[in-house]
C-alpha cells in the first residue's frame, strides 16, 4: 500500500489510526517512546510547563486523528516532556468530548495513542462538580471507580475488557505517598454539555456517585483495553447542581486557573514515582 491507501485503511480501524498518530508522533518530538500519556483537563494545564523539560510541542492538527479543541480553556496540542526520572510523557492537550458528537472513537483516540507510542500509565485529569459534600471547590481528588452513564463503550465487538480496580490502587497509593490527603471518590460520566438538574444530582448520590464530569470513564475503559494502568485525578471546580449557587462555565475556569498551581506541584510529585 501507498501512504495515502495506508491512511485511507486507518479511518476505519482506530488502532491503525492511533499506531498512525504514535508515528507521526515519534518523528515530530524526535522521542521513540512515551512511558506516560497525560490528559490535562479545566486547572490541571500547569502541570506541562513545571512536570519537567519539554522537548517539543506539537499542533494537534499535525497528528493523524486529532482535532483542535472548540472548548475554550483546552489547549490543541500534543506535547513531549522529558521527565527528571529520564521517562517520557506525552500530554495530550487536544481531548475530544463526548458531547462534540465525534463518536466515541474520536474521544478515546488520545488514549489509544499515548498507548501506541509506548506508554503503560495514562494519568487522566478533569475538572468536575463535587456531589459528596466532603469534597470542596478548589480541591483535588482521586478518582477510586466510575459510573459510566454515557450509554456509550470505546470497546467495539465481543470484547469484554474487565474493569475489576480500573483505577489501579497501585497508583491511587503512590499518589496518596505523594499528598496523603488526597481524598478518593466514584467519578460519574455524563454525556453533557448541559450541567444536571438538582434531581439528577441526588440521583447520583444515592447509586453512588461523588463527583460529575463529562469526560474520563469513557477514556479510561480504553486505556483498560489497550492494557495501561490508569490514574484519574478530578478538581472539583464547583459543588454540583443544587449543593451550592448556579454553575457557570466562568465559575469552572476561575477555580481552575486559582488551583492551577497546587495541582501543577501535585503532579510533579506523583509522576516522580511512576
Ligand atoms: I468543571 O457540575 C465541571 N464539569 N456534568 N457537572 C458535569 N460536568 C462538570 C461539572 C458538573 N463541573
Amino acid at each position: 500500500m501507498n501512504d495515502a491507501q495506508d491512511h485511507a485503511a486507518s479511518i476505519d480501524d482506530p488502532a491503525a489510526l492511533a499506531a498512525e498518530a504514535a508515528a507521526a508522533i515519534a518523528r515530530l518530538t524526535g522521542v521513540d517512546r512515551h512511558d506516560i500519556g497525560l490528559t490535562l483537563g479545566s486547572g490541571w494545564g500547569k502541570a506541562a510547563d513545571v512536570i519537567g523539560e519539554t522537548v517539543a510541542v506539537i499542533p494537534a492538527e499535525q497528528v493523524p486523528g486529532f482535532h483542535v479543541s472548540g472548548v475554550p480553556g483546552h489547549s490543541g496540542t500534543l506535547r513531549s516532556i522529558r521527565l527528571a526520572s529520564g521517562k517520557h510523557a506525552l500530554v495530550i492537550g487536544a481531548r475530544t468530548h463526548f458531547y462534540e458528537g465525534r463518536g466515541v472513537r474520536a474521544v478515546v483516540h488520545g488514549v489509544r495513542t499515548a498507548a501506541a507510542a509506548g506508554a503503560t500509565t495514562m494519568i487522566l485529569t478533569n475538572g468536575a462538580g463535587g456531589i459528596d459534600p466532603a469534597f470542596r471547590a478548589g480541591e483535588p481528588v482521586l478518582i477510586s471507580d466510575h459510573l459510566n452513564l454515557t450509554a456509550a463503550s470505546p470497546i467495539e465487538g465481543a470484547n469484554f475488557v474487565d474493569l475489576t480496580d480500573l483505577y489501579a490502587s497501585r497508583l491511587r497509593d503512590l499518589a496518596r505517598e505523594a499528598e496523603p490527603a488526597l481524598q478518593q471518590g466514584v467519578y460519574v460520566q455524563l454525556p453533557g454539555p448541559h450541567y444536571e438538574t438538582p434531581a439528577e444530582i441526588h440521583y447520583l448520590r444515592v447509586i453512588g456517585g461523588q463527583i460529575v464530569g463529562m469526560s474520563t470513564a469513557l477514556e479510561a475503559i480504553a486505556a483498560r483495553q489497550a492494557g495501561m494502568e490508569v490514574l484519574g485525578l478530578s478538581l472539583i471546580t464547583n459543588p454540583a447542581a443544587g449543593m451550592g449557587d448556579p454553575l457557570s462555565h466562568e465559575e469552572v475556569l476561575a477555580e481552575g486557573k486559582a488551583a492551577e498551581p497546587r495541582l501543577a506541584e501535585l503532579l510533579s510529585r506523583v509522576v516522580a514515582r511512576l
